[in-house]
């Protein structure tokens, strides 16, 4: 009903909805799969009426807009937030955040030290609120986003009617700085105040958010983690362990013991990833000027800890200085990932086997410590509102057909219903028709936007993702180079037989991370090449779309008839768009990693194309490249040698590329695995020739993919760690 009352009221102004659409910006709140799990994880609690709340940072300059200008990424700013219709400002809403100074210590009545923090400055957070409603119910949630900004709320009128105008709008602008900016790094760290400084923000507003509103119920202290839990993603927001100790016993005047039973049963930490280098520290000497009661609290939360271990495990000495969260280090660190653990009821991991890597390499000792039951696991999920009905409608609606109704929409495992019609032909028929037809629609954003014309009968090959050495898109790119030199080498005849290909491209490089920004300029190079090569026309096209992005990704998605999911064993924790190109009925080449392994378990080992070294041979081959003799593929010695000879265009830049893998130790195993990777693709040509097989392999993975939805995700949270059950509501009609 509402959206026809739109569109007739749209119509009557002289709109159409579509042109309305459009003008709607991607928030640029987040980096890559991280922030885009809270998304779906936000669609789901609403939809399933649990009443939960996210809280985040309000960034005036979010994630950067990508330009590729002669075959390089440029950033650009994204002024995102100049039109943001769905922000409601509540001035009413603020906290006074305190930074810098010094702790003074005093006793009180009971003889009682009580802890002072005193001076520094003061900066103000100041609500903005993004409802989120929930499908098919009234329920909705809220996404409550912190802005920064100077505790006067204006300039110094004094300094500048004096005529310093600069410092008088100095503070104000240095206030602001903190919501200014997001990091634009994807599974890195950098130690910089300035994120300190946001986390701190960030966690500190939302804590008083919290805490307040369980004041308002009057109830006792120790029933706060009955009334509240919060998950921490990743451990971003690890500080709110601190903070929440400081209130209860500084502000609040409970004893150390039951402020910090209340703490930790308030807190589960989700482990995002197991790359050393997004592992956050933080060092002493910043925690110390920033947050200088902060960094007694977390001595005293590692004394504590440390001196329960040693109780525990007298003998093992080793064992204290691997766990402590203090790293003894030059300077001092503090380990967010210890801090988080100690600090929380439960840890959990992304998807099995990242979970199990958690128990058995970086969180080891934690395990021995805690016993076994504290780690669990959630295999993430994606909600099928966006990344089935949204983004596919046509293929929502034929499964709508099958299916009886929109219910697969609120329990995906509805879809196992069309497995029925695999054999129907009007259905394959029609399934058929809309995947050409959403290749189609890409082929279009193709042509419009990266000026290359692509036969959208052609296979479909696609690489979205943020750009990182282990997701491996210098393989991807290799492997074209590969195929284009066998389709050179052959005769007009045989190349008549080949499957056309259009590998397509897309995702943000780090703007610091050069090795990243050389991947994203030799796929272009390659492309200029590869488009322009009259012996190959149709038979492979390169495309590298720019600013990719999740309205992008709708569109892209959709139209894949295969997707790379091919990070080095054990490195990508889940991924999350694996999930999304089977549910759109595409197949997946993998290795096997991440949520790979559990769609290949819930879909069938013949409806994927699996790849490469397992996670538990990675350490000795790394250790081999480093120890022994490092035999390069000789298929991938010829790859190198072309690009060497210029063929490509400039040979400067993309010589890390290669001696990455030649010359220093091939951290990410491409060499390893290039060879079962050609190999597989091969399989992939052969197979897509097969087209009634394949539909038929299509058919069957989207009927079984039941397991990925967000809802069944969010549901292990609400059970297995918050100790929740979703409110009864009535549901809406119609919907
Ligand atoms: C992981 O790299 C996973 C998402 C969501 C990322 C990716 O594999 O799907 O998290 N980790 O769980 C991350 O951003 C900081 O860590």
């Amino acid at each position: 009903m509402l959206i026809c009352n739109c569109l007739a009221g749209l119509a009557d102004l002289g709109f159409r909805i579509e042109d309305v659409i459009e003008q709607e910006h991607d928030a640029a709140l987040g980096n890559g799969g991280l922030g885009r799990l809270a998304a779906c994880f936000l669609d789901s609690l609403a939809s399933l009426n649990y009443p939960a709340w996210g809280y985040g940072l309000r960034y005036r300059y979010g994630i950067f807009k990508q330009e590729i200008i002669d075959g390089y990424q440029v950033e650009v700013p994204d002024y995102w937030l100049d039109f943001n219709p769905w922000e409601f400002p509540r001035h009413d809403v603020t906290v006074d955040i305190q930074f810098f100074g010094h702790v003074r210590k005093s006793t009180d009545e009971n003889g009682r030290t009580v802890a002072h923090w005193e001076g520094g400055e003061i900066v103000k957070a100041v609500a903005y609120d993004v409802p989120i409603p929930g499908y098919a119910t009234p329920s909705t949630n809220n996404l409550r986003l912190w802005s920064s900004t100077a505790a006067s709320g204006e300039f110094d009128f004094q300094k500048f009617n004096n005529g310093d105008y600069e410092s008088s709008v100095a503070d104000q602008q240095r206030a602001e700085t903190i919501s200014a900016v997001l990091y634009p790094n994807d599974n890195l760290e950098r130690g910089k105040e300035l994120r300190l400084k946001q986390q701190y923000f960030w966690v500190a507003a939302s804590l008083y958010d919290i805490v307040r509103r369980f004041k308002k119920s009057k109830r006792p202290w120790k029933e706060f983690p009955e009334q509240v839990a919060i998950q921490l993603n990743d451990t971003h927001p690890t500080l709110a362990v601190v903070e929440l100790q400081r209130i209860l016993l500084d502000l609040e005047g409970l004893e150390w013991d039951e402020a910090w039973n209340i703490v930790t049963n308030t807190f589960g930490y989700t482990n995002h990833t197991v790359l050393p280098e997004a592992l956050e520290k933080w060092s002493v000497p910043l925690i110390q000027h920033l947050l200088p009661r902060h960094l007694q609290i977390i001595y005293d939360i590692n004394l504590y800890f440390l001196q329960s271990v040693e109780r525990r495990f007298p003998e093992e000495r080793d064992l204290l200085g691997r766990v402590s969260i203090i790293e003894e280090s030059q300077p001092k660190m503090v380990r967010m990932a210890h801090l988080a653990i100690v600090g929380s009821h439960k840890v959990n991991g992304v998807a099995e086997l990242h979970s199990d890597l958690i128990k058995t390499t970086i969180f080891k000792d934690f395990v021995t410590i805690f016993g076994p039951d504290k780690f669990t696991n959630v295999t993430n999920g994606i909600t099928p509102r966006r990344w089935l009905h949204q983004a596919n409608p046509r293929l929502s609606e034929l499964i709508s057909s099958k299916t009886g109704g929109k219910d697969f929409l609120t329990d995906l495992n509805e879809l196992n219903k069309i497995e029925l019609y695999v054999k129907d032909k009007a259905f394959r028929k029609e399934w058929a028709d809309i995947k050409l037809a959403n290749k189609e629609r890409l082929a279009k954003h193709i042509k419009a936007s990266a000026g290359v014309t692509v036969d959208p009968t052609a296979l479909f090959d696609v690489q979205v993702k943020r750009i990182h050495e282990y997701k491996r898109q210098q393989l991807n790119i290799f492997g074209v180079i590969h195929r284009y030199l066998t389709l050179k080498a052959m005769s007009p005849e045989e190349r008549k037989k080949q499957q056309p290909r259009v590998s397509i491209f897309g995702g943000k490089a780090a703007p610091g991370y050069w090795m990243a920004k050389q991947i994203i300029h030799l796929i272009n190079s390659v492309g200029k090449v590869v488009n322009n090569d009259e012996d190959i026309g149709d038979l492979l096209k390169v495309v590298f779309l720019e600013d990719y992005n999740v309205s992008k990704a709708e569109i892209i998605i959709p139209a894949s008839d295969i997707s790379e999911h091919i990070s080095t064993a054990g490195t990508e924790a889940s991924g999350t768009s694996n999930m999304k190109f089977v549910l759109n009925g595409g197949l997946i080449i993998g290795t096997c990693d991440g949520a790979n392994i559990e769609i290949t378990r819930e879909i069938g080992e013949n409806n994927i194309f699996l790849f490469g070294n397992l996670a538990e041979d990675v350490e000795d081959l790394r250790h081999a490249h480093t120890y022994g003799t490092h035999e390069i593929d000789p298929d991938l010695n010829r790859v190198f040698q072309e690009i060497e000879k210029g063929t490509f265009g400039s040979t400067q830049d993309f010589a890390a590329l290669i001696s990455a893998v030649r010359d220093h130790g091939d951290y990410y195993l491409v060499s390893d695995d290039f060879h079962s990777y050609i190999e597989t693709q091969a399989l992939v040509d052969d197979a897509y020739r097969n087209q009634e097989e394949w539909i038929t392999k299509c058919i069957t993975s989207v009927a079984r993919m039941g397991f990925f939805s967000s809802d069944r995700c969010i549901n292990e949270y609400a059970e297995g760690i918050w100790n929740i059950e979703p409110l009864r509501v009535e549901k809406e009609e119609g919907a």
